[in-house]
């Protein structure tokens, strides 16, 4: 009952996974700005689906020049340095990757074109791009887009994703096909006997080592339970040490399960704890844990060990019928003795 209690919590703790997603990531969607562009002034929710203009003005651009992807492209000054902006829902505690296409209006000065990325919760970044950097310079049929990227990491259940134009002048930081990568990994898991065998009867310790190899992200609400093959139980006392980021460890001594839950582990870090075993019967005993749990509702791969069980050493006995052979021996010879040292003496 135990065990299906605690299964039935890791299912309940257990968030949806949600997906990244921006929506009208390539601008394309929006009120036509053909043939050239639609200057959109702040506040502005309707021009471009999905998108916010929340200061300034910018542009929305048609086909006067090349995109990144698909016809349209946002520069992000207008009449001067604007801000467009969408809320995105995330998984927190997730660290993502924002890919998107940067270029510069090349209809006017500067030279270089200044653009700041900001995520909710996280630093801002700031990226340039040069006109300078095509072949002959930029120009409308040669952008010369270039893919940056921008690392966050979500705080919130919903991201304000920003791009502010930071030029003082109408020709700005041009922006198109924006992608979002989820890069945070699963936790690992590895699980060892002390010995490669022992005989029934005999005890050895079995060690979790539990791993956040994220180089950002902590992993929060870290679980996994292990029941133990038939002929294992844990030992009495159950000989329990280590610990593991804060988590609640269960290994009652004679019972089958060992639980790890409610385990915190920041980026690069590990823990490891480990308890006693005892065999109670021969054969080969392989061990696979459950699946890794976490509250990120990322989820890590079991772990497995095996360990050889003997028989237990035989300490010989006698039986009732032996006992009497003995006896009967000793006695014999003890005749036998007696009457060699009388015929000596003779
Ligand atoms: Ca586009």
């Amino acid at each position: 009952m135990r065990r299906f209690t605690f299964f039935l919590a890791l299912f309940l703790f257990v968030p949806c996974f949600a997906f990244a997603q921006i929506s009208n990531p390539s601008f394309e969607i929006g009120t036509d700005p053909a043939p050239f562009h639609i200057t959109v002034f702040a506040p502005d929710t309707t021009t471009i689906t999905s998108w916010f203009v929340s200061t300034g003005t910018i542009d929305y651009v048609d086909g006067s020049w090349q995109a990144a992807e698909g016809v349209r492209s946002v520069d992000t000054c207008g009449q001067g340095p604007g801000t467009i902006q969408q809320d995105i829902a995330l998984t927190v505690g997730h660290t993502y990757i924002l890919t998107f296409a940067l270029a510069g209006n090349p209809e006017g000065p500067p030279t270089v074109k200044d653009l700041r990325v900001t995520a909710t919760g996280n630093p801002f970044q700031d990226y340039q791009f040069d006109l300078t950097s095509c072949p002959g310079g930029c120009n409308f049929t040669n952008m010369g887009w270039v893919d940056e990227t921008y690392t966050f990491t979500a705080t919130a259940a919903t991201t304000t994703l920003a791009f502010e134009g930071r030029t003082q002048t109408a020709y700005g930081a041009a922006i198109d096909y924006l992608r979002i990568t989820d890069t945070t990994i699963p936790p690992t898991l590895s699980k060892a006997f002390g010995a490669a065998d022992i005989r029934v009867n005999e005890s050895t310790s079995l060690s979790f080592t539990v791993d956040n190899p994220n180089t950002i992200s902590t992993l929060t609400g870290i679980g996994f339970s292990d029941t133990l093959p038939s002929g294992l139980v844990v030992s009495t006392p159950n000989g329990l040490t280590g610990s593991c980021g804060g988590g609640s460890i269960t290994a009652t001594a004679g019972t089958d399960l060992v639980i790890l839950s409610g385990a915190t582990l920041a980026a690069n870090s590990s823990c490891t704890f480990s308890v006693n075993v005892t065999a109670i019967a021969a054969g080969l005993m392989t061990n696979t844990t459950s699946t890794v749990s976490t509250a990120e509702g990322i989820i890590g791969s079991p772990a497995t060990a095996s360990i050889s069980v003997s028989s237990a050493a035989a300490v010989p006995t006698l039986t009732g019928w032996g006992i009497i052979l003995l006896m009967f021996l000793l006695g014999f010879s003890y005749v036998y003795f007696l009457k060699r040292q009388r015929r000596s003496i003779e």
